[in-house]
């Protein structure tokens, strides 16, 4: 998808990608827009750590000054960390402005994707997929991390999607987009903060081997990416009373203020946090973090 970008690997990135190594992207979306300062760092630091003890090399992505960074320095990484880094969201279409016009961004799950299989990185981590909005039947609001996923050959580790999409339309258009979607020792697609959604997903994996297993055997069929759903740690997982209540609070508000378009899940995620007191936080620094394991593991199994 991505053919004649000038992509800016990190030289620990450049040698693993060269010598066969097993390297695991990063998301910086969740960072900047997901996560609140003064966590952010931390987690960033911690999801590069998780990789590294699990056998792999890190590779944090983002846009800075116009350029497309393929795994982070630990000052760059502080920099897209930082209070008011006035960073961008950026999405697939937003990668040639921001190149273009020399802008500084964090990447979604559908940039970091692309920049992703274009610097030749099989297997991505990150919290939760993009997906088909509530009430998308007016607003059009599905997010172009399906779409993306459909076209680049990337496996994304996440926990599902959060409960503030329509998870059934989300489902159906991975189906229709022909996405695998691979349960990770669960039969249940996962909602995010919750360890099930109520709809099954199709084929599950109860360990790397087998998941480097089907990721291979997918790639024999066909070019698009893959979604490993991995179930937030059991001990981590949201009351679910108290994650009901939020997520009513939640859409209200984006209703209320008339919030749209790119901004949506960082409102929705914002009043998660602050509602619930940091709940929501740990429990998405917890989810994120297993996700970071896993993937490692699963580039470890495919290597
Ligand atoms: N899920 C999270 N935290 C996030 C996001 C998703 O738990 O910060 C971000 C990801 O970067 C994802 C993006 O790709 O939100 C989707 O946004 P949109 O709906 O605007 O496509
Ligand atoms: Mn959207």
């Amino acid at each position: 998808m991505i053919t004649q970008t000038p992509l800016f690997l990190h030289d620990e990135v450049a040698s693993a990608l060269r010598d066969g190594h097993p390297v695991v992207a990063l998301e910086s979306t969740i960072l900047s827009h997901g996560l609140p300062y003064g966590r952010n760092l931390d987690v960033g630091r911690r999801l590069e750590r998780v990789v590294r003890e699990n056998g792999a090399i890190p590779a944090t992505i983002a846009v800075l000054d116009g350029r497309a960074v393929i795994g982070l320095s630990p000052e760059e990484l502080a920099r897209v960390c930082a209070p008011g880094a006035g960073l961008e969201k950026l999405s697939l279409r937003d990668l040639g402005p921001a190149a273009g016009l020399g802008r500084s961004g964090a990447t979604t799950v559908a940039a970091t994707s692309a920049l992703a299989a274009a610097a030749g990185i099989g297997v991505f981590a990150t919290g939760g997929l993009g997906g088909v909005h509530l009430g998308a039947t007016h607003s059009w609001d599905v997010s172009a991390d399906l779409g993306v996923l459909a076209q680049v050959p990337t496996v994304v580790v996440c926990s599902g999607v959060k409960s503030v999409l329509d998870i059934a339309a989300t489902l159906q258009v991975l189906e229709t987009r022909s996405v695998p979607v691979l349960g990770y020792r669960t039969d249940d697609f996962p909602a995010f903060y919750l360890r099930s959604s109520g709809h099954p997903v199709g084929w599950r994996a109860n360990d790397p081997l087998e998941a480097a297993a089907v990721i291979s055997a997918h790639r024999d069929f066909a070019d698009s990416g893959l979604l490993l759903a991995n179930p937030i740690p059991p001990e981590s997982e949201m009351d679910r009373a108290l994650h009901d209540r939020l997520l009513r609070e939640g859409l209200a508000k984006v209703d209320r203020d008339g919030v749209r378009g790119a901004d949506v899940t960082p409102v929705l995620l914002e009043h998660f946090h602050t509602a619930s007191g940091g709940v929501s936080i740990d429990a998405n620094e917890a989810l994120v973090l297993s996700n970071a394991r896993l993937a490692a593991e699963v580039a470890v199994a495919l290597s």
